[in-house]
């Protein structure tokens, strides 16, 4: 890519009039510009997109749509380096994380909605009438149209291919508005669109910003029919605003506090490996990482060390090297808000088991946005720390003494994404997790992913459910068909 990002409109580049910069966080420095849209530009994708659902794509088959979404994931595939260098250019995630989750997953995800729509049928209803002869009701399914794709910044291929490949799989087209943070992946996909033989304006990136940009911009457009969007809740709060007077169909997937719970009988070699996991990937930056760990009294001081150790043998350093297992923070500003909460912690006398502080920047990463990874204990449930999403490598640990207390603290959030229990009990590990107020439940793992079941938040955390027939659901409109034989 060169050292322009550019917007994506009805299948080429399109540069706009304003640009922003593109910042790569580990070195704290920009390193592309990225064009801008305004209204016109966003318009022009809308427009592009409109006209897509009238042009060849609008009449073909589901088969066809399948065999062009695989052709999709190829191209990501076949391209998977400039992928890689992109993604990590932008978030300066380690190689090790994005070469294995990240680009393999916005793959995947097409090659998973492709196959949804291979194997989907459609229902039909046989009904009885006076004459005696009946009536064939059919059950079809039709695109919306143009749908909004707005997306954070923590995974960014891997979530905008998450909306973008069922969205297409019905039948849309697609108006993407990538997170100002992390720009280029959203617009190398549009190269890799081309040369699969995806029709012209069926995908559109739009960049920019939210409020009074090329975000709410697209919510406000009077012809996008639906937005799916991931981010923060009170985003989420303020594209549902945004979208009412035009009555889109809205699918959020928002922010998450979430909770681990590790009972006494739980194989703690498996907790401490997996609470470490669920809380430092990605440098706790991803909405299902871990921020409280609530651990059964018998067993909480000896798993608090062995967390410590863990999240000191940490390797901070050049994304590039395969050494590296974890990455800065996103920017500046998350920096801030991250290095708030630390302090806050000392100031209100939380304990810090490790870390609590800004941290050394490896060699030759001076401006970047390192922080140490943390754990603290000693702070009460109302804690700021219990209750509010940081969205960094930080996690705070408390003890509990049964059952009830440990699901009912676990509970105690306004926030219900996921939830991590380790246990050996069988059926303590029904009982917990069906008590458990969130969308998500883990048991004995974490951010362990089947793309045919469904994924969302309960409370703040989202509304709706995508993955498997579940995105069909939101991204295409049934219609009955009533036949009289
Ligand atoms: P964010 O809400 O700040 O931004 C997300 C996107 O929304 C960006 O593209 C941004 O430009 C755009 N945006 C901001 N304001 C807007 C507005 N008023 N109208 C339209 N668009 C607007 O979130 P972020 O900081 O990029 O991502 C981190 C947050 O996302 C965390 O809270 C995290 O938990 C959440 N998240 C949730 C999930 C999930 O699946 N539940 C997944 C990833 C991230
Ligand atoms: O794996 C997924 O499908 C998914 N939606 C993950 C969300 C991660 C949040 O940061």
């Amino acid at each position: 890519m060169t050292d322009l990002v550019r917007c994506f409109v009805d299948g080429k580049p399109r540069e706009t009039a304003r640009r922003f910069a593109d910042v790569n966080p580990a070195l704290g420095r920009a390193v592309k510009d990225v064009c801008e849209a305004a209204a016109e530009d966003v318009d022009a994708a809308v427009q592009a997109a409109k006209r897509a659902m009238k042009g060849p794509w609008r009449r073909r088959s589901a088969v066809e749509r399948a065999a062009l979404l695989e052709r999709v994931a190829d191209g990501i595939d076949a391209r998977r380096d400039e992928f890689l260098r992109a993604e990590i250019e932008d978030t300066g995630k380690p190689v090790g994380l994005a070469s294995v989750v990240d680009i393999p997953r916005g793959a995947a995800n097409f090659r998973a909605f492709a196959a949804q729509l291979r194997t989907m049928g459609e229902e039909t209803y046989t009904t009885a009438t006076d004459d005696g002869r009946g009536a064939l009701n059919l059950v079809v399914h039709e695109p919306l149209g143009v749908v909004g794709v707005i997306c954070p910044w923590n995974l960014p291929l891997l979530l905008m291919t998450w909306k973008v490949a069922p969205a297409l799989a019905a039948g849309n087209a697609v108006v993407v508005k990538p997170s100002e943070e992390t720009p280029q992946t959203a617009t190398l996909l549009g190269e890799v669109m081309k040369s699969a033989g995806v029709d012209d304006g069926v995908y559109n990136v739009v960049h920019g910003f939210g409020v009074g940009s090329a975000g709410q911009l697209l919510v406000q457009h009077p012809d996008v029919a639906a937005i799916t969007f991931t981010g923060e809740s009170k985003t989420g709060a303020a594209i549902m605003k945004d979208a009412a007077p035009t009555l889109k169909r809205l699918s959020s997937e928002l922010g998450g506090k979430n909770a681990a719970i590790v009972f006494a009988d739980a194989d703690l070699d498996a907790a401490v490996a997996g609470c470490l996991r669920s809380t430092f990937l990605n440098t706790g930056q991803i909405c299902l990482c871990t921020e409280r760990i609530y651990v059964q009294r018998s067993v909480y001081a000896a798993f608090v060390e062995r967390l410590a150790e863990g999240a000191k043998r940490r390797v901070l350093g050049d994304p590039q090297a395969t050494s590296t297992t974890m990455g800065p923070l996103i920017s500046e500003t998350h920096a801030k808000k991250v290095l708030g909460y630390y302090d806050r912690a000392q100031a209100t006398g939380a304990t810090v088991v490790t870390g609590g502080t800004a941290a050394a920047a490896p060699p030759g990463f001076d401006g970047g946005y390192w922080v140490e990874p943390t754990i603290w204990t000693g702070v009460g449930d109302g804690h700021a720390l219990v209750q509010e999403e940081i969205f960094g490598p930080c996690t705070v640990v408390l003890p509990f003494d049964d059952e009830d207390e440990a699901v009912a603290r676990a509970n105690d959030s306004d926030y219900g994404l996921c939830c991590a229990v380790w246990t050996q009990d069988l059926s303590r590990a029904h009982r917990v997790s069906r008590a458990v107020d969130a969308g998500l439940v883990w048991v004995n793992t974490w951010y362990l992913r089947d793309l045919r079941t469904p994924f969302g938040g309960k409370k703040r955390s989202g509304v709706g459910r995508e993955g498997g027939r579940w995105s069909f659901d939101f991204y295409a409109e049934p219609k009955n068909i009533c036949i009289k034989l």
